[in-house]
Order: C-alpha cells, then sequence, then structure tokens
C-alpha cells in the first residue's frame, strides 16, 4: 500500500465519503457524500494532508494562504503553520455588519494568495470565491483542492487561466476503496455509472409542477389549482379594512392559486369576512393563506392557531411558520398546510445558510409541512414560496428586496410568487394581476427548459 493510499483509507474510516442513497442540495440522488470535515478530527492525517497540498505547489512563493470554511479551513491553517505563510479567510457570507468583509485577515492589495478548497464539482462555486478574494485587490492565480468530483470545474477554471491542482478525483478515491473492499463490485459499478451521467444537466434542471414529489393533500390541491387556472400566483392582500380585502378578492379571483391575508392588520375583521372569502374562494377556485408567521412552543401556536379571535384553523388552507421552535411545534396544525420560513426576502434577514438548511431538514421530514419561502432551490419534495417580487420596483425603504418573475422561475426555480404591493398598489388591480399571472406562467414555462 502506498501512501496515498494509507492516508485515503485512513480518511475514509474517519467518515469522509458515505455510501448509500443522499439528496443532494441540489435535489439529485447520489449514491455517495462526500465531507472533508472530519480530517480535522485526526492531527495525523490532517498534517499528512497539509503537507501534500503543500508539495502541490512547492516550487512558488506565495504571500498569502486562503481557506474557505469549513472543510478547507484547519486545512489552510495546517499549510499556513508548516509553510509560516500567513492565513486568511474567505467569509461564505458576508455577516451583514461591522466591516463587511469578505475576507478576514491582515493583507493588502496586490499580494499573492494561493486558495485551498476541499472539493471542486463544477467549478461555479470556487469561481465565486475566487471573484470575491480578487475584489479585495489579491492576486489569485493558484487553487489546491483535495478532491476532484470531475464534473468539470478543473477545465473550467483552468481555462480561465487559474493553474488548479488536486490530490484526488473520485475516480481514483472509488479504485482505491474498491481494491481494498471498502467498496463491492455493484457498488463499484452504480456509483461509476452516477460518475459517468452529465449530472450537471439534472442539477440545472427543474422538475414540472405535476412531477413534484408532494404528498400533503393541500398541496396537491394547489398544483391541481396551478395547472388548471395557468397560475403560480398568489396575491398578497395586506390591506386594512375588510371592504378593501374584499374588493381586492374580487378583482384577482380569476389569476390566482391562493390569497394570502395578514389577519391581524384587518382592522374589523369578522366572521362575516371570512364567510364571504371562503365562498369567493370555492366559486373561482383558489385557497386561503394565512400569513401569521407562527414563531413559539407547539402549545402556545396551537392556541394561536384555534383559540384567536382570527379563528385560522377554521378556514386557512395554509398558514406559514417559522420552524425556530422545532420539529414537533409543527404538529399542532391538523390539517392544514404549512409552509416554512427557511429564508426571507428582506435585506439583512438573519436566515443564513446554516439556518436555511435546517429548516430544509426539519420541513422535509415533518408530513405537515408542504413547503418553504425561500429565495434560492429547494429540493424536489417540498414546495417553494417565493415573496419579494415586483417588475416595476427593487425594493422599498424598509429593506424589501424584489426580484422579477423571470429571476424567481429561473434561477430559484420556485413554484409559486407572492405579490402584494405590485398588484393591490396598482391603478388597475385586476390588469396588473392578469399580467402577472402571464408573466408567472410564461416564465415557469421557459425555466422547464
Ligand atoms: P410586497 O408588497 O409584494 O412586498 O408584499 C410581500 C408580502 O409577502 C408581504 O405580505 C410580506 O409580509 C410577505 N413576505 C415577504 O415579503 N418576504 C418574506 O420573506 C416573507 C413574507 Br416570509
Amino acid at each position: 500500500m502506498n501512501p496515498r493510499e494509507d492516508f485515503l483509507l485512513k480518511a475514509f474510516e474517519l467518515g469522509i465519503i458515505k455510501f448509500g442513497n443522499f439528496t443532494l442540495k441540489s435535489g439529485i440522488e447520489s449514491p455517495f457524500y462526500v465531507d472533508l470535515r472530519p480530517l480535522a478530527s485526526s492531527p495525523q492525517l490532517l498534517k499528512t494532508l497539509s503537507n501534500n497540498l503543500l508539495e502541490l505547489v512547492d516550487n512558488k512563493d506565495f504571500e498569502l494562504i486562503c481557506g474557505v470554511p469549513y472543510a478547507a479551513l484547519p486545512m489552510a491553517t495546517a499549510m499556513s503553520l508548516t509553510s509560516n505563510i500567513p492565513l486568511i479567510i474567505k467569509r461564505k457570507e458576508n455577516k451583514g455588519y461591522g466591516t463587511k468583509r469578505m475576507v478576514e485577515g491582515v493583507f493588502h492589495e496586490g499580494q499573492t494568495c494561493l486558495l485551498v478548497e476541499d472539493v471542486i464539482t463544477s467549478g461555479k462555486s470556487l469561481l465565486e470565491t475566487i471573484d470575491q478574494v480578487e475584489r479585495e485587490g489579491l492576486i489569485v492565480e493558484d487553487l489546491v483542492v483535495v478532491l476532484d468530483r470531475e464534473q468539470g470545474g478543473v477545465d473550467k477554471l483552468r481555462e480561465r487561466g487559474y493553474h488548479v491542482q488536486t490530490l484526488f478525483t473520485i475516480n481514483e478515491v472509488i479504485d482505491i476503496l474498491h481494491k481494498y473492499h471498502r467498496l463491492t463490485d455493484s457498488e463499484k459499478v452504480k456509483i461509476k455509472e452516477f460518475l459517468n451521467n452529465p449530472t450537471e444537466e439534472v442539477v440545472q434542471k427543474r422538475l414540472p409542477l405535476e412531477e413534484k414529489k408532494v404528498t400533503h393533500p393541500i398541496g396537491k390541491r394547489l398544483v391541481e389549482l396551478a395547472l388548471k387556472k395557468q397560475s403560480n400566483l398568489i396575491a398578497s392582500a395586506d390591506l386594512i379594512t375588510s371592504a378593501e380585502v374584499l374588493r381586492f378578492a374580487n378583482e384577482v379571483a380569476d389569476h390566482i392559486v391562493a390569497l394570502k391575508l395578514h389577519s391581524d392588520i384587518i382592522q374589523d375583521f369578522s366572521d362575516d369576512l371570512i364567510y364571504q372569502l371562503k365562498k369567493l374562494a370555492k366559486e373561482k377556485e383558489f385557497l386561503l393563506f394565512e400569513d401569521r408567521k407562527f414563531a413559539d412552543i407547539g402549545n402556545t401556536q396551537e392556541m394561536q392557531f384555534k383559540k384567536s379571535i382570527y379563528k385560522i384553523s377554521d378556514w386557512a388552507d395554509l398558514v406559514t411558520v417559522h420552524p425556530i421552535g422545532g420539529a414537533e411545534s409543527l404538529k399542532v396544525f391538523e390539517n392544514t398546510g404549512v409552509i416554512t420560513l427557511a429564508e426571507m426576502s428582506s435585506k439583512g434577514a438573519l436566515t443564513d445558510d446554516y439556518y436555511f438548511s435546517k429548516v430544509i431538514n426539519v420541513s422535509e421530514n415533518e408530513p405537515k409541512v408542504l413547503g418553504c419561502v425561500a429565495q434560492r432551490k429547494i429540493g424536489d419534495h417540498l414546495l417553494l414560496f417565493t415573496p419579494g417580487v415586483n417588475i416595476n420596483v427593487s425594493g422599498d425603504s424598509k429593506g424589501q428586496q424584489y426580484n422579477t418573475p423571470e429571476v424567481v422561475f429561473n434561477n430559484y426555480h420556485t413554484d409559486f410568487m407572492i405579490v402584494g404591493r405590485g398588484l393591490y398598489k396598482s391603478a388597475d388591480v385586476k390588469t396588473a394581476a392578469k399580467e402577472y399571472q402571464t408573466l408567472g406562467w410564461i416564465a415557469y414555462l421557459q425555466s422547464l427548459n
């Protein structure tokens, strides 16, 4: 066994690669999952790895080493300690306050910087990282990467003139694990087949609404309505009197799949308003959606849902919930469809990557949840709802940020867009609703190709 093989088998024992069925963030099913973070749990392996990475570039001088959180951060730190080259850290995200820098550490413009990454796939995210480091005035020419998933990333970076050195390719990893009986023949065949498929294509594609793997009856009903009415528009009736809400509902009714309310802003809220809305919803075929944003323990949420003067449980087909109180707090919503809030549209929202992935995880495992609110792609098992849509303005003075229907359907693969002021502030609400309906549906159809 050579030292590379020895390293790989020990790393495998730490759990850096797992075999089975995994749904990746992009929604595609993969027969393996790679996570190099456990390497930091073995100082010996980390040291070996850092020496191997330094050897890939031992004929070059750099003024800085940059680690990208999280997996590459301990690697870059170890390389910095061995080589005496100072470390800088590229943030995962702007922290939204304080210095607002994307790169932390002591450096100045014009310095050369070696970038360290754990895994390279299509190269897209690595190019974004390089771009952010270069925007700080640093010179990036060389990159070292532990694992190449062989999905075109290395070539893409080389085309742009970067020198990329990788320690292992995924095919090599599979061959070594198979050679030392960590993988059976059939597992190897299955994985190689997966690797030979152009998965990038699959990643980019979105599922048509009718193929979404939604099991909740209200979710199914929503999909059915969307296909029937050729609409993915949810109108947000953020109005403060019953008369205004009813007038608005009547004007948009033909063009929407759901009417969203904030019942606690309606000053004269009454049972009669709900009676009228239910009647209209039945006749014109749309759902009633209460954007309550529950955010408490289950017991309190249950009382807010059933016992408040709004009697939400009596009429809402859909409710929004911040699942901050944990998965069990979602169980109280009976037959109403729950939409969790994974990410908010407003500037500086605290719903970062970490929170987002935790919400998705909770949502995928709780049958009462039929979808999520977010501003990015989610998997095929949940419906995606995206507010912050307006064709005329890019934001308001209170932090709201808008996108066009094209952006939310093409880039985020959203299923339903939520529009408030774009509709109710319009001089001709009915025409505006028709326009949003058409634009949304065209953007959705285009995003299928
Ligand atoms: P607007 O007028 O189109 O900006 O209204 C958007 C509506 O969607 C409004 O009722 C918000 O409360 C709601 N909303 C949002 O804008 N952004 C979010 O992230 C979430 C809800 Br969650």
